[in-house]
C-alpha cells in the first residue's frame, strides 16, 4: 500500500531518527498483525478455525526485529507469538490464514500444525513446534552451519549418490540467526544450553526474550529468580545485551540493529530482552481474569504499542486522522480477504496423511544402497591399532573405518558429542595419542579432519541433538554421539518432538537427516543400572526416525554408511558388548560397502523354529541354536533383523510359513518391548500358519543390577533361549 505521508520518506521524526515512512510502515505492520489476530479470534468463535493464540501486545518488539534484520539472508527460529515479525519479514497474511483453517495449501505445514507455527522457505523461517525453547538449540546449530559453509563453500556443492542431491544449501557470510521465546520459557534447560554454546563459540545468534510477565497464569517471578532474566544472564561472555521497552518499536529497532551489528562483526551472540505485555489471555483457551487483578490488566492496557504509535503519528503530524483510518481500513480488508480466501481453500486429503514421514526422495531400503560386495581384505582407513593388518576387524574398528571413509567423501559431515575429539586442546596432540570417544569409536577423526569438523560438545545431550537439528536443516550431516544409551533421555524431547517430526510437520519442506550413534546394552559384568540399558522400542515408536541395531562388524559398517548417506534421521544403536568381541569380526569391506535398511539377515537356516532377534542376542541365539541342534535335533532358523524401523516383515513371514513356530527374542525388558509388536503382527497376519503360540524372550521387567549374579539372572542368556526352543518344539 502506498500512503502519502506528510513529508518525504527521508524526513526524520523529531524525537528519534526514524523516517516518517518507517514509522508508517511500523504502524501498518503492527496494526495488520492485530487485525489478523482479531480476525482469527472471530473465526475461532464461529468454529471455522480450531485454535488461536495471539501476538497482541508484542507487535512493536517484533516489528523492530523484522526491520533490523535481512529477510531471505538471515535465519529465523521464532515462537508462536511472532506474527508481526513474520509479517515484517514478508510472510503474506493469506499464508497465515491458510494455516489457521488447516488448508491443504498451507505452505507452512499443509494443515498439520496449529496457527502461528511459522515456516517459510523464502524467508528462512524454519518450522517450529509448540515445545517451548527447543528452537533455541536449532538456532545455535543453524548458526554453526552457516559459519561452516562460509568457511568451506566447497561443502555446499550439490553431490549425487546421497542426501546432498536433495539438500540445497544457501548461506551468506555475515548472516545472523534470530530466535525468540517468552520469559517463562527461559526456565527450560535448553535456553541455558543454547546460551552456553552460542557464547562459547561466539555464534551470531540473537536471542530475543519477549517478556510479557506471564507464562499462561504463572507470573515472571515464579519462573525467574528476582524477576529479571537480564540480570541472570549478564555474565555470559561475548554477548551484546540490551533490555528495552518492547512496546516501543523504535527502541526495539535500535536494540536489534546494535545486536545484529555485534553478531555480523563476529563478536558473538546478542540477547535482547523486550518488556511487552499480553493484550489478550494466553490463548483462546485461557481467561486471564481468573488469575490477574483488574488493576493489573488495566495498567497493561495503557501500554498498547498500537495506541502509542498511533498517537505519535498524529502528534508529530505524520499522518492525519483520516489517513490513519484509511490505513486501518486497508489492513482490516486485507485480513478479511485473506480469511475469505483461506476458507475456500482445498482441505488436506486423508490419503496424504503419511506423506513426508520419511524422505520421498531417497529410500534407504532401495537397491541403491545394496552394495554388499566387499573388497578384498586390507587395512582400513581408521587409526585403531588393533585393526591394522589383522584382516578380521572388530565392530568398533569397522565403525571407525566407516566414519573415516565417509568424512573423506562428504565435507558436510561433522562429528561431535561428549569426548569424541582426540583432544580439545589441539596442542596436546603433538605428544598424546588422543581420546576419540570413551569407546574409541571416533579415534583419529579430529586428527585427520580438524577441530572444525570433529569436536567435543558440552556434557549435555539435548544440546547435542538440538544443535544437530539446526545443522541438518541447513543441509549438513551431523553424525553425533550420545555417550551411553542410558543418558539419551535428556535428548528425548529433541528426538521425539523435533528431529523426527521436522519433515512431517513442515509437509516435507524441512528435514534434519541426522545420525545419532549410541552405545547401548548390557552383558558388561558390572555395567549396572546406568550403563546397561536397552529401550529401542521407545524409539521405534517414533514415526520419522529410522532405528538400526547391527550385530556384527560388517553389518555395522554397511548400515552406518547407509545411515550417513540417507535423507532421514537415524538412531544408530551400537551394542557395547559387541564392539570388540570375537563374534562377527570381518575384513574391511571398502569405502562403498552399504547395506539397505529393512533387509534382515538369515544368520542360520533351519526348518523347525524361527528365532527373530537382533543385537547382542544374535550370538547368544547362535549358541542356543547349536546346542538345540546337538542335544535335541532342533533346526532353528535365526533372523537377525539388523534394522528395527523399518524391519523386514517379508523375511519373518517367509520363515514362519516354513517353520510354523516362532520366538521373538531381545535383550530389552519383555513387557511392552520390541517383540510385543512383532508377536502381535505375527498373530494377526500369520495365525493360520502357526502350530504354537508366539513365544517372546526378553529381560526381566526391571533394570540391570550391578552384581553379576543378578545381571545374569535379569538378562536373557543362551540357556533361556535353549529352554524356549525345546519347549516350543513340544507343540
Ligand atoms: C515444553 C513445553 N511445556 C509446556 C508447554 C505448554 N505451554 C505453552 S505456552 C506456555 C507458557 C509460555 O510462557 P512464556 O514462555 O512466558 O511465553 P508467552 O506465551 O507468555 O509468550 C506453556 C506452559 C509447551 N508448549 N511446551
Ligand atoms: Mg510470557
Amino acid at each position: 500500500m502506498e500512503l502519502a505521508v506528510s513529508s518525504a520518506s527521508e524526513t526524520l521524526s523529531a524525537a528519534g531518527g526514524l523516517s516518517h515512512q518507517q514509522m508508517v510502515e511500523i504502524y501498518r505492520l503492527m496494526y495488520l498483525s492485530r487485525c489478523l489476530d482479531d480476525r482469527e479470534i472471530l473465526l475461532k468463535r464461529q468454529q471455522k478455525i480450531f485454535f488461536q493464540i495471539s501476538g497482541a501486545g508484542h507487535e512493536a518488539l517484533q516489528v523492530g526485529a523484522a526491520l533490523a534484520l535481512r529477510p531471505g539472508c538471515d535465519w529465523f527460529f521464532p515462537y508462536y507469538r511472532d506474527r508481526a515479525l513474520c509479517l515484517g519479514l514478508g510472510v503474506p497474511p493469506v499464508h497465515m490464514m491458510l494455516q489457521a483453517v488447516g488448508a491443504a495449501t498451507d505452505p507452512a505445514s499443509g494443515g498439520r500444525q496449529m496457527p502461528t507455527h511459522w515456516s517459510s522457505v523464502p524467508f528462512n523461517i524454519v518450522s517450529t513446534s509448540s515445545s517451548t525453547s527447543t528452537q533455541l538449540l536449532h538456532a545455535v546449530g543453524c548458526a554453526e552451519a552457516g559459519r561452516y559453509f562460509s568457511r568451506h563453500p566447497e561443502a555446499a556443492a550439490k553431490a549425487q549418490g546421497d542426501y546432498r542431491a536433495f539438500r540445497d544449501v544457501k548461506f551468506h557470510g555475515d548472516e545472523v540467526v534470530f530466535t525468540s521465546l517468552g520469559e517463562g520459557s527461559t526456565s527450560q534447560g535448553e535456553f541455558w544450553e543454547a546460551l552456553n554454546t552460542a557464547s562459547n563459540r561466539k555464534l551470531p545468534v540473537i536471542f530475543c526474550v519477549e517478556d510479557n510477565g506471564y507464562a499462561i497464569s504463572t507470573p515472571v517471578e515464579v519462573n525467574t529468580p528476582g524477576g529479571s532474566i537480564s540480570k541472570l544472564v549478564a555474565n555470559f561472555p561475548n554477548f551484546y545485551f540490551a533490555e528495552v521497552d518492547g512496546t516501543d518499536a523504535e527502541a526495539s529497532l535500535r536494540a536489534f540493529e546494535a545486536a545484529a551489528a555485534h553478531c555480523r562483526a563476529g563478536k558473538g551472540p546478542a540477547f535482547v530482552h523486550g518488556h511487552c505485555f499480553r493484550a489478550y489471555s494466553h490463548s483462546l483457551s485461557d481467561d486471564d481474569r481468573l488469575y490477574r487483578s483488574a488493576a493489573e490488566r488495566e495498567a497493561d492496557a495503557m501500554r498498547d504499542p498500537l495506541t502509542k504509535m498511533q498517537m505519535r503519528l498524529l502528534r508529530e503530524g505524520i499522518l492525519t486522522e483520516e489517513q490513519i483510518n484509511n490505513l486501518e481500513q486497508f489492513a482490516d480488508r486485507e485480513a478479511a480477504e485473506a480469511a475469505e480466501y483461506a476458507l475456500k481453500a482445498p482441505l488436506p486429503k486423508v490419503s496424504g496423511i503419511k506423506d513426508h514421514v520419511y524422505s520421498e526422495d531417497l529410500d534407504p531400503t532401495s537397491p541403491a544402497f545394496a552394495t554388499e560386495q566387499a573388497e578384498p581384505a586390507g587395512s582400513h582407513p581408521g587409526k585403531s591399532v588393533s585393526a591394522q593388518g589383522s584382516g578380521a576387524h572388530t565392530m568398533a574398528d569397522l565403525i571407525n573405518a566407516c566414519l573415516h571413509d565417509e568424512m573423506r567423501r562428504d565435507p558436510r559431515i561433522v562429528v561431535y558429542g561428549e569426548d569424541v575429539a582426540d583432544a580439545s586442546r589441539e596442542e596436546a596432540l603433538a605428544e598424546v595419542k588422543g581420546k576419540g570417544g570413551v569407546f574409541k569409536l571416533t579415534a583419529g577423526l579430529q586428527t585427520e579432519f580438524g577441530s572444525e569438523r570433529v569436536f567435543n560438545s558440552p556434557l549435555c545431550e539435548a544440546n547435542i541433538v538440538g544443535r544437530a537439528v539446526g545443522y541438518g536443516v541447513r543441509g549438513m550431516k551431523p553424525v553425533v554421539e550420545i555417550q551411553f544409551f542410558d543418558y539419551i533421555w535428556p535428548a528425548m524431547h529433541q528426538i521425539h518432538n523435533e528431529l523426527a517430526l521436522m519433515r512431517w510437520r513442515s509437509h516435507g519442506v524441512w528435514a534434519a537427516p541426522v545420525v545419532i550413534r549410541v552405545p547401548i546394552g548390557g552383558y558388561l559384568t558390572g555395567g549396572s543400572i546406568y550403563h546397561s540399558q536397552s529401550g529401542e522400542s521407545i524409539f521405534t515408536h517414533i514415526p520419522g526416525l529410522r532405528v538400526v541395531f547391527p550385530s556384527n562388524a560388517l553389518d555395522a559398517n554397511g548400515l552406518l554408511r547407509t545411515a550417513i548417506r540417507c535423507d532421514d534421521p537415524v538412531l544408530f544403536l551400537e551394542h557395547k558388548r559387541l564392539y570388540r568381541e570375537t563374534h562377527g569380526r570381518a575384513p574391511y569391506p571398502g569405502p562403498e560397502f552399504a547395506i539397505p535398511f529393512g533387509k534382515a539377515n538369515i544368520v542360520r537356516a533351519g526348518t523347525d523354529i524361527t528365532l527373530v532377534t537382533y543385537g547382542a542376542l544374535v550370538p547368544r541365539a547362535m549358541q542356543a541354536a547349536e546346542r538345540a541342534h546337538r542335544e535335541h535335533g532342533i533346526e532353528t532358523e535365526i533372523i537377525d533383523l539388523r534394522t528395527l524401523s523399518p524391519y523386514d516383515w517379508e523375511a519373518i513371514a517367509t520363515s514362519v510359513r516354513k517353520t510354523s513356530r516362532v520366538i521373538m527374542a531381545h535383550e530389552d525388558m519383555l513387557s511392552w518391548g520390541y517383540g510385543a509388536e512383532i508377536a502381535a503382527r505375527i498373530g494377526e497376519e500369520l495365525f493360520d500358519e502357526l502350530d504354537a503360540p508366539v513365544k517372546r524372550i526378553g529381560a526381566m521387567d526391571t533394570f540391570v543390577a550391578y552384581q553379576p549374579i543378578l545381571e545374569d539372572a535379569i538378562l536373557p542368556q543362551p540357556e533361556t533361549i535353549l529352554k524356549a526352543l525345546v519347549e516350543l518344539r513340544k507343540y
